[in-house]
């Protein structure tokens, strides 16, 4: 088909245009960023070409962890561990994670620029990462949770389950009906350090939405746990409910019975039992606040730990957390020294909060909580258990 005149000369002007725009991009790095489609659309939409879960947003930087972008600035040695800021959070979540990033950030991140990794079991909406995105230079990925590691697998007996349930939400316990809030506990028990974008990383700091850090840190805690070859932190100790866990420490001592050679010497057991492991106290760390080391997770004990207890179901059954279950880990197969109290972080998670009661941590941290509401040795407080091993 022949074309008309001025057909022709349109063409020929757009086919100017495009040369323009190629000769430009090749040329021009700024303005080939500035344009490139893959960058306009992976900010906003789920990455094109990724991988199933992963929901790339913000490709700013690089993600490479040990690269040294944004360059590592403030009080600190200018090299940066293999490790990433952890949130798990749902899209209706996005102003209390706003919350808790704005302030990890003015109190340790934007000195360092760790990068951030967001998981959810369901795609992240656009007002979510543009949020999110807006409060740092850091790299930030948001992922996809894959089905299997976040809901009720279909070998619980839900007839059993919804029993469970009942009979703990006669007992006014918290979150007793929610079956969401036992897929989170089971994920963040055993399946969260195997996600593909948490991979790359040995250490994690668990943040969750409307936590406060009340404290400038003058030193990188990951560096800190690497240099002093610890595997676990926490800044909060307390005492579970236990009409959540009625069977978690029977099946905790027939693991133990089954695998003497997992438990490790000189471990942490003091902290969670007055009568030598016959019974559990209910101590154990907050684990909404967390640093550690995956690869203590991903060992073949902890593996072992965690399909144990899974396969009893007491994770639907019950009620169990993944504070107990991560603190009953790190106390029986760490030795006690590889744990550690960060008391330089004040953090608060309502309604609890760690603020250093040494005045000179207190002032040179610059911290903005009061002395008077720390958890540290109020009534509900694990922390005179935790002090009491190392005497
Ligand atoms: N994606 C997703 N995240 C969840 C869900 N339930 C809880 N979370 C996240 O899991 C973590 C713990 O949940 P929270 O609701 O904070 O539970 P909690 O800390 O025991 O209780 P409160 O904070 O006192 O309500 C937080 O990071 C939440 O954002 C869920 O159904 N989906
Ligand atoms: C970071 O740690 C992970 C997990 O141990 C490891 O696979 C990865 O190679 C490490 N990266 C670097 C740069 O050391
Ligand atoms: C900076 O770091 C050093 C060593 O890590 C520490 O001794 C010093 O107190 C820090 N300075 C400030 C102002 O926090
Ligand atoms: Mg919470």
């Amino acid at each position: 088909m022949a074309l008309n005149k001025p057909t022709r000369y349109i063409l020929l002007a757009l086919g100017l245009l495009l040369t323009l725009h190629f000769l430009l991009s090749a040329t021009h790095a700024p303005y080939s960023d500035a344009t490139s489609i893959s960058r306009l659309s992976s900010v906003w939409s789920n990455g094109a070409g990724g991988s199933k879960y992963t929901d790339h947003a913000v490709p700013a930087f690089p993600i490479d962890s040990t690269a040294n972008f944004p360059p590592v600035g403030g009080n600190s040695t200018g090299r940066r561990a293999n490790a990433t800021l952890l949130m798990l959070a749902r899209n209706s979540d996005v102003q209390g994670a706003v919350q808790s990033i704005r302030s990890i950030e003015d109190r340790f991140n934007r000195d360092y620029g760790y990068p951030y990794v967001f998981l959810n079991e369901e795609p992240w909406t656009d007002e979510f990462k543009k949020r999110i995105s807006a409060l740092t230079r850091a790299p930030i990925e948001f992922g996809v949770i894959p089905h299997d590691w976040w809901f009720q697998p279909d070998w619980i007996d839900e007839s059993r389950a919804t029993e469970g349930r009942k009979k703990m939400e006669e007992q006014g316990i918290i979150y007793a009906g929610s079956v969401s809030y036992r897929n989170m506990c089971r994920f963040n028990s055993g399946f969260f350090f195997r996600h593909e974008l948490l991979a790359k990383y040995r250490w994690y700091w668990r943040i969750e939405p409307d936590v406060s850090f009340h404290c400038t840190l003058s030193f990188d805690p990951f560096l800190y746990m690497e240099a002093q070859d610890k595997v676990y932190a926490f800044t909060i100790a307390l005492y579970e409910w236990s009409a959540t866990i009625p069977t978690l420490w029977d099946t905790v001592k027939d693991f133990t019975k089954k695998y003497p050679e997992t438990v490790a010497p000189d471990n942490a057991m003091g902290f969670m039992s007055e009568n030598g492991g016959q019974d559990y106290n209910m101590c154990h760390f907050w684990s909404n606040f967390e640093i550690a080391d995956m690869n203590f997770w991903r060992g073949e004990t902890y593996m072992k730990f965690f399909e144990f207890l899974d396969k009893t179901g007491g994770f639907y059954y019950e009620r169990w957390g993944d504070a107990p279950v991560h603190s009953i880990a790190a106390s029986l197969f760490l030795p006690k020294s590889k744990i550690h109290f960060f008391n330089e972080i004040g953090y608060e998670h309502p309604p609890n909060q760690h603020c250093p009661s040494d005045d000179d941590v207190w002032r040179k941290g610059m911290c903005g909580c009061d002395q008077s509401k720390t958890h540290d040795y109020g009534p509900y407080s694990c922390q005179r258990q935790w002090d009491r091993i190392f005497h």
